[in-house]
């Protein structure tokens, strides 16, 4: 049997298609749901900086087949700018390394964590996104995991450019501009 399933959001609806077994999956929940202002770090970046101001919101949804989709919507922000985004481990603070580094489902045992078989978007968590005319913009992330009950993501960062895939690099998009804690 095939079936719809919606999750509604503040903007739209999130629909996937889901195959249900004999037995139905448990239904989509919504693990978080964190709005508000962006705390910004300015003069951090030549490229694009966060201006003071800016507002973003996550949600979390758990599909109930053991994905997890998280959603995120920016406003104020730079405008036709290309940002990385990312969830971090720890809450935002008075600077942006108060994130600590990227969340990740199985952890690299080497820091920083550069090596494409753990900085990568199915074992983080990525949310870039490029900005409209208006500065707005948004980004979705759908991983084949649920968070654990324990250690789960702090914040999300706002960097200054697009998130690198290549040995080395993976993971980096340069300066941290903006944080929102999310308790995720
Ligand atoms: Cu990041």
């Amino acid at each position: 049997m095939i079936r719809r399933i919606c999750v509604p959001t503040a903007s739209a609806a999130l629909c996937g298609v889901a195959a249900l077994a004999l037995a139905a999956p448990a239904p989509a929940a919504t693990v978080s749901r964190t709005a508000g202002d962006l705390t910004v770090y300015p003069g951090q970046s030549p490229v694009a900086d966060a201006p003071a101001g800016a507002q973003a919101r996550v949600q979390a949804v758990e599909t109930g087949d053991g994905r997890t989709i998280v959603t995120l919507h920016v406003t104020g922000l730079e405008p036709e700018a290309a940002y990385g985004a990312h969830a971090h481990v720890a809450p935002c603070g008075a600077t942006g390394a108060a994130a600590g580094p990227h969340w990740q489902h199985r952890q690299d045992p080497v820091t920083p964590s550069t090596d494409p078989a753990y900085a990568n978007p199915h074992n983080e968590l990525w949310l870039d996104l490029t900005t409209n005319s208006a500065g707005n913009g948004h980004a979705k992330a759908v991983v084949d995991w649920t968070f654990p009950s324990a250690g789960r993501p702090g914040s999300v960062i706002i960097h200054e450019k697009h998130t690198a895939t290549g040995t080395g690099v993976a993971g980096t998009a340069g300066k941290r501009v903006a944080c929102l804690t999310v308790p995720f």
